[in-house]
């Protein structure tokens, strides 16, 4: 069974190989806790309806989970649960090379290239940078968090990839991988694609249920904030009956009922229902009617995924085998990008 998914996975690799005329998709996803409800209406769910149509490309970017203080054993459990958050949630080794960034060195030596053209003020001026960095001072954060953005911004440019589906909280990230891309290519001579963000209307900021000014996070401290990918349906169900709401009872959308308008956003991104239908649907009803809907479509939704995910942590070899192989794809097309990349800067 195992070698015939190998198979399989090797002669679709070899059809990847073909594809040169479709556009490159790149994303990655930190292994750095439990992967949410905001990651999946961000950015997987994305990565799937895109398999089809691009070269893809998904990792499981453990250098950057780094970024922040890390138990090794945590990390190393989180990185098979992402893995199998990926197969589960319907990325297919077929039709994407899914594989951890740690596996292909390529990575980190572009990443200090990349630093040798990136400028203070511009990392300096990174918000998530700001907003981490603010939670335990300033001069107590990482130098690799300070960089985290230029070893991101190798992640993409290494795969030439031309556009990067992510939530709505990474624009600013991607922008400096375009500045970059940009600079390089001026100062050295053509060599990167510039990369464009890919960022969806519904979902691509989903808000903590506990309190809507701040996005879902899998850092936050309090679990009942986020969905959890894994939760168990009665979890799912018990955080949405108690996510905070906005005074008043009515079922609207609007910039003074932020609580609400973030759960309408994630009913709407679930079903593919419009929020404006969702209204209709609910006008005269109240919080505990639709909260409990929202709870069984969040359930329905995340149940096929939980439970593929689950079954696939039962094998962790063949979690392991099949990011070797994407390694094996990615270091590939990463290797020969790197040592263009070094003989345009006069290593070479
Ligand atoms: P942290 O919150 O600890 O910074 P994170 O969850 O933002 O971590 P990742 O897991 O690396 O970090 O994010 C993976 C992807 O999910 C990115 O594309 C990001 O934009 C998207 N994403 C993360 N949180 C949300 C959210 N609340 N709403 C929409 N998209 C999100
Ligand atoms: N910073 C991203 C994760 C990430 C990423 C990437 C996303 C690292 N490298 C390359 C897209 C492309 C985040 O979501 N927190």
């Amino acid at each position: 069974m195992r070698l015939a998914r190998r198979l399989a996975i090797e002669a679709a690799s070899a059809r990847i190989g073909r594809m040169e005329t479709k556009q490159r998709v790149f994303s990655g996803i930190q292994p750095s806790g439990a992967s949410h409800l905001g990651t999946y209406l961000g950015a997987l769910k994305n990565w799937v309806a895109l398999q089809d149509d691009y070269d893809n490309y998904f990792c499981l970017v453990d250098l950057h989970a780094l970024t922040t203080p890390q138990d090794p054993k945590v990390l190393r459990s989180n990185i098979r649960e992402l893995a199998a958050i990926f197969l589960g949630v319907g990325l297919d080794p077929a039709r994407s090379v899914i594989f951890r960034q740690s596996h292909v060195s390529e990575h980190a030596e572009l990443a200090w290239l990349l630093n040798c053209i990136a400028k203070v003020g511009e990392l300096s001026r990174m918000t998530q940078f700001k907003d981490k960095a603010q939670k335990g001072g300033a001069e107590a954060a990482s130098v690799g968090l300070y960089d985290y953005p230029v070893l991101q911004a190798a992640d993409i440019l290494l795969y030439n990839a031309h556009r990067v589906p992510v939530g709505e909280d990474q624009r600013q990230h991607l922008e400096l991988s375009r500045v970059l891309a940009r600079r390089f290519n001026g100062t050295y001579g053509e060599t990167f694609v510039v990369p464009e963000p890919m960022i969806l209307e519904t979902g691509a900021r989903v808000m903590s249920l506990d309190d809507p000014a701040k996005k879902m996070s899998k850092s936050s401290p309090v679990p009942s904030s986020y969905i959890a990918l894994l939760d168990a349906p009665d979890t799912v169900r018990k955080k949405i009956r108690r996510a905070k709401t906005d005074s008043g009872s009515e079922i609207t959308a609007s910039p003074d009922k932020p609580a609400i308008t973030n759960l309408l956003d994630i009913y709407a991104a679930m079903t593919g229902k419009s929020v404006e239908e969702l209204e209709a649907d609910y006008q005269g009803k109240g919080y505990g009617d639709f909260k409990k809907d929202l709870g069984e479509v969040v359930v329905e939704g995340l149940s096929p995924i939980r439970e593929q995910a689950l079954e696939l942590l039962g094998d962790p070899k063949e979690l392991d085998d099949l990011l070797e192989i994407g390694a094996e794809k990615a270091r590939a097309v990463a290797g020969a990008t790197l040592r263009d990349a070094q003989a345009k800067m006069g290593l070479g």
